[in-house]
């Protein structure tokens, strides 16, 4: 860690003073980028790009390259999970991922084993390695894996979904059949993001994507218990060196207080709760990241600035925000709008910091 040129990320993440508020993106390469879909070609496809570290450290970086980002995140996907346990994961051209074997019943489930993050999804760990020494310390690389619950529900409906329909009535027909595979996913969560934390990962975020879709009560029992577990089976390291851990729930600004309690160092927010009331219900306990409405940025770049500026506010000063959208970057927004984006996080937030 002593190593980074700039370690804004790091310190905002354990709350520790920074001189302007550090800021990076969900899904800060993908499809609105022209250079991100000539490497797509390149490869073949979106997997091809995960699967060869190559590509995937080329792709990391081209967000780098245009913006003043305070961190690179690992382009990789949260369902190579399911794809290296045999659920055949595949992108139907212009859809999103499917899965050619979704879990229906007691004995898929039963069958299905940890992969082996040294074997089967060794890629991802070659891939961190490769963008570390790439970055040669200019910012943290940021690591992830989806929650247990969110990877459960592509296994069981097979792709995205609505309703979640097929995921939700396991849930009430079958709760121990869930929390098999809840148990089994939390496994698997832990030990790749323990490879990535090996192979480098300066920081590691939990992406629950839909966890927001449950009542209260099953979000507890299904979702958050598991990422608890997870966080619990971390390797997080100690003193300079401890990786920060980011926990997102997408609808989960009802229970930010059960989410800042499972040890996580930061909870991200989408783009629904005010920050700042955010921040006073648990800012004491966590710094927070997020969150600005991903659909601004298909607005002008001025128009990105004012509401950039809103943002900052809401939060006001002192330590402990990490500027981010409330999920990640639309495939129509402008390049030269995520521009106007960082360059007025650079701008306007000193003044938070003084
Ligand atoms: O080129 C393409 O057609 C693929 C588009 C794409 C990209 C760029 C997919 C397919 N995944 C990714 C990369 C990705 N996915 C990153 C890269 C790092 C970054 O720049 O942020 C990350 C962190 C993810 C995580 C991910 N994948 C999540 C959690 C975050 C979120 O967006 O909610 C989820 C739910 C997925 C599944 C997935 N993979 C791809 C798509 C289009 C989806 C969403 C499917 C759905 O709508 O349910």
């Amino acid at each position: 860690m002593s190593t980074l040129q700039n370690d804004t990320l790091i310190r905002a993440l354990t709350r520790q003073p920074t001189p302007y508020t550090p800021v990076w993106l969900m899904r800060q390469a993908g499809r609105y980028l022209p250079e991100y879909n000539d490497a797509r070609r390149r490869a073949g496809s979106f997997l091809a790009l995960c699967k060869t570290p190559s590509l995937a450290t080329e792709v990391t970086l081209q967000p780098l390259e245009r913006f003043r980002l305070d961190a690179a995140i690992l382009f990789s996907d949260i369902l190579t999970i399911p794809d290296a346990m045999g659920l055949g994961l595949y992108f139907a051209d212009g859809e999103g991922p499917r899965l050619e074997r979704p879990l229906r019943d007691e004995a898929s489930i039963a069958r299905l084993a940890v992969p082996d993050p040294a074997e089967d999804l060794r890629y991802v760990g070659d891939a961190v390695a490769e963008i570390r020494r790439a970055l040669a310390g200019r910012v943290p690389l940021i690591g992830f894996a989806g929650s247990p619950y969110t990877l459960a529900c592509y296994m069981v409906e097979g792709g995205a979904s609505e309703d979640w329909r097929t995921v939700k009535a396991m849930l009430y027909k079958r709760p121990d059949l869930l929390h098999r595979l809840l148990e089994t996913n939390s496994r698997a969560v832990s030990a790749l993001l323990n490879a990535q934390i090996e192979a480098g990962a300066q920081v590691t975020m939990i992406f629950d994507t839909w966890g927001g879709s449950l009542p209260a009560a099953a979000y507890r029992e299904f979702s958050l218990a598991y990422m608890e577990k997870v966080l619990s089976r971390l390797k997080r390291g100690e003193g300079s060196a401890r990786v920060p851990v980011i926990v997102f729930t997408k609808g989960g600004a009802p229970w930010l207080e059960q989410i800042a309690a499972i040890g996580c160092d930061c909870v991200g927010l989408d783009w629904s709760p005010d920050l700042g009331e955010a921040r006073q219900r648990i800012g004491k306990r966590v710094a927070l990241q997020g969150n600005l409405d991903p659909m601004v940025l298909l607005a002008s770049p001025e128009e990105v600035r004012r509401e950039t500026e809103k943002v900052l506010e809401s939060y006001g000063s002192g330590a402990g925000h990490v500027f981010n959208l409330g999920h990640g970057v639309p495939q129509l927004a402008q390049p030269e709008n995520v521009e106007a984006l960082v360059a007025a996080v650079h701008e306007l937030s000193p003044k938070f910091h003084r």
